[in-house]
């Protein structure tokens, strides 16, 4: 550190340098992300809320305010308008936070929890945290869970369940209504991770696309992850996790003996306030419409770019159900694909099961950029 501060306008040109290295959205060269370029109306709501703290709220009532206004509309948005919940950092803070919830309120022994395989490694950070086996069930064909297996695993320890609405590697959705029946027999908290999904599955059957029920108007589902910060298109970090019932919160509260609320049932202490006047101000300004048209879009260019790669002579894992596509070829391996890729500079990412590029097709994307992409995909396969 050095004695003397440096004057701002020169901070700012050595801060540049750094931010020079970094890679953009809107340059349409992220393919492999679930984040995006943040909405201007969701920075500028940010910016104006940077100070308040929802680790004390009632110093801020107003965003306070702003927080239950979002939990009420996000509930609305996925069924049930009466839930209970949080805006924190993200996915894995609000998979996290619902496998505590679940774990204390049903307080047995050695505590199990029941993923899909394809389920994000946020639950394997949880079951580290929370010391919960992790028992992990097979998926069909098709890369959702398979019931039986899920089934099989089932046992008197087992605290959670989870299911996936949009799954981080293939985007598919999990038979969530099927998974909801299973937990109402066997009395077991079911969680839906629709970080991914739960921006854009409600406005797409809106829209007339063919998806599974996937949230609260399941009687079985007790929480639900949705991210902001993904296809919400809120700045970064912006979580969501809601849940059916308060005594789950409840189940996790600590007291907070000095500060302006008696107890707490987030993760962290102190928390932005930021990140919900976002995300309140972007479903305030795009409403049903603009969260439907864009999700729309990400479809349509989705079905653009499957086919693309099918003409360019590679094939698909499984056809898209959300906007992610995922690819392979019969003859190079995804390695060698990746490495072309790179090397034409495409920021791709690997799926791991099965094997494959996985292309995030997110709101950054335009046509020209999976138009570009296919051109150069094309040339692989003549090299
Ligand atoms: N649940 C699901 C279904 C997810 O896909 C993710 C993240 C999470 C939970 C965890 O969310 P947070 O990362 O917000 O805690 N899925 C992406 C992934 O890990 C996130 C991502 C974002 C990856 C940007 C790459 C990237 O550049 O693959």
């Amino acid at each position: 550190m050095e004695d003397k501060g440096i004057p701002r306008e020169q901070i700012f040109r050595m801060i540049r340098k750094y931010k020079e290295k970094d890679l953009t959205h809107l340059s349409g060269r992220i393919l492999g992300s679930m984040c995006t370029f943040p909405h201007p109306v969701g920075v500028e709501a940010y910016l104006m809320f940077l100070e308040s703290n929802m680790g004390d709220p009632g110093l801020f009532p107003g965003t306070k305010a702003i927080e239950d206004e979002v939990i009420t509309i996000l509930g609305e948005l996925l069924g049930k308008r009466d839930v209970f919940g949080h805006i924190i950092t993200g996915g894995t803070e609000a998979n996290l936070m619902a496998m505590r919830a679940a774990r204390n309120y049903r307080r047995v022994e050695n505590p199990e929890i029941i993923v899909p395989k394809s389920a994000h490694f946020s639950f394997r950070k949880a079951a580290d945290i929370l010391c919960l086996k992790l028992n992990k069930a097979d998926l069909n064909d098709d890369y959702r869970v398979k019931l039986t297996s899920v089934e099989n695993l089932i046992s008197d320890n087992t605290v959670a369940m989870v299911g996936v609405a949009g799954t981080t590697e293939m985007g598919k959705v999990d038979p969530i209504e099927e998974l909801s029946d299973i937990c109402l027999e066997n009395n077991i908290y079911l969680h839906v991770d629709a970080a991914f999904g739960g921006y854009t599955i409600p406005f797409l059957k809106e829209a007339g696309f063919d998806l599974p029920k996937f949230d609260f108007s399941l009687q079985g589902v007790s929480s639900i992850t949705i991210d902001p910060h993904k296809m919400g298109l809120a700045p970064i970090p912006t979580g969501g996790v809601l849940f059916r019932e308060k005594k789950y919160l409840e189940s996790m509260a600590i007291e907070t003996p000095y500060l302006t609320e008696d107890m707490q049932s987030t993760m962290v202490g102190t928390r932005s306030g930021a990140a919900a006047a976002a995300t309140w101000a972007l479903l305030k300004h795009l409403g049903k419409d603009g969260y439907r048209k864009i999700a729309v879009e990400c479809m349509e260019l989705t079905y653009f770019l499957a086919d693309g790669i099918k003409k360019a002579g590679f094939e698909l894992v499984t056809p898209p159900q959300l906007n992610i596509v995922a690819f392979r070829s019969k003859n190079i391996s995804v390695n060698e694909i990746a490495r072309h890729l790179e090397d034409k500079g495409w920021a791709i990412s690997m799926a791991s099961y099965p094997d494959s590029i996985r292309i995030i097709v997110m709101p950054h994307l335009k046509r020209e950029h999976i138009e570009e992409f296919l051109a150069d995909l094309e040339l692989i396969n003549e090299d």
